[in-house]
């Protein structure tokens, strides 16, 4: 009988930050790992990124609204790492060879006066919150086609890519059931609410202390938490004005430059 296969974490790691860096696609695993592994592969490319001198700016919710559950077929919430390189100035001009095949999605930031860790309820998190703004987030996942598998997606950083955050608005702004739209090039092409999230961001924010401490982290003072797409994602092809608008807290915009179509699309 032979062995059976041992995963190179370290190996995949590797491979998927410099799918990132390159912005090329790669194919999904060949062996399949589990939900601990792929958090290790994604602390694993992380590292690689801080040792070239990015730094960690906070983290990422996926899957929170059942909008993006079904567009993706994945049903457990994720989360990812974010670091300055991925901040866009709002109404920067981003090129569009960044990125394999990018998407948008209309989310809610907030910014964290205090840190917070394990098992917390609402209004803990509430009290913890100094900012909340529109924000949007790029996504890409590294994957060719845009198709993974639970494991896959959450090892590759939960396609994080790039975000940009609107204006920090009062925390005490009940971000319960805020209007928000999603245009590009001044057309609304997702419209929702901030509701689609979890029925309230909040219990994003508690996920993400949760999901954290399982795995031995923590959200800390100063840090950015991105709630998670509140419907699904939008792809681009470059050369597109993109801008939420959400009720209360404002907008929020960029501009995708147009650039050479890349070989897998
Ligand atoms: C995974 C990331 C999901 C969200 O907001 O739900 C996500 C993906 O859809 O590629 O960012
Ligand atoms: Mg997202």
């Amino acid at each position: 009988m032979s062995a059976p296969a041992t995963v190179d974490l370290e190996e995949l790691a590797t491979r998927l930050d410099e799918a990132q860096r390159r912005a090329t696609a790669v194919p999904q695993l060949t062996v399949p790992i589990s939900v601990d592994q792929a958090y290790e592969v994604q602390a694993r490319s992380l590292a690689r990124r801080y040792a070239r001198g990015e730094r960690r700016i906070g983290i990422k919710m996926g899957f929170t609204s059942r909008a993006k559950m079904a567009q993706m077929g994945i049903s457990d919430m994720i989360f990812g790492r974010l670091t300055d390189r991925m901040l866009i100035e709002p109404g920067a001009s981003v090129p569009r060879s960044r990125f394999v095949h990018p998407r948008v999605e209309p989310e809610v930031a907030f910014l964290l006066g205090r840190p917070l860790s394990g098992h917390i309820d609402p209004m803990t998190a509430q009290a913890a919150v100094a900012g909340v703004a529109p924000a949007l987030e790029i996504i890409d996942s590294r994957y060719q086609d845009f198709k993974f598998s639970l494991p896959e997606v959450i090892a590759d950083n939960s396609s994080s890519s790039a975000l940009v955050i609107g204006p920090w608005a009062d925390p005490a702004i009940s971000l319960d059931n805020l209007g928000l739209q999603l245009e590009i090039d001044g057309v609304a092409r997702q419209v929702g609410s901030t509701a689609a999230i979890l029925g309230h961001p909040l219990f994003s924010l508690v996920a993400a202390a949760r999901l954290l401490a399982a795995h031995g982290e923590q959200l800390d003072a100063g840090d950015i938490v991105m709630a998670g797409g509140a419907t699904p994602a939008e792809a681009l092809r470059g050369g597109e004005f993109v801008q939420l608008t959400l009720q209360k807290l404002g907008s929020v915009s960029f501009y995708l430059l147009a650039g050479a179509m890349r070989a897998d699309e």
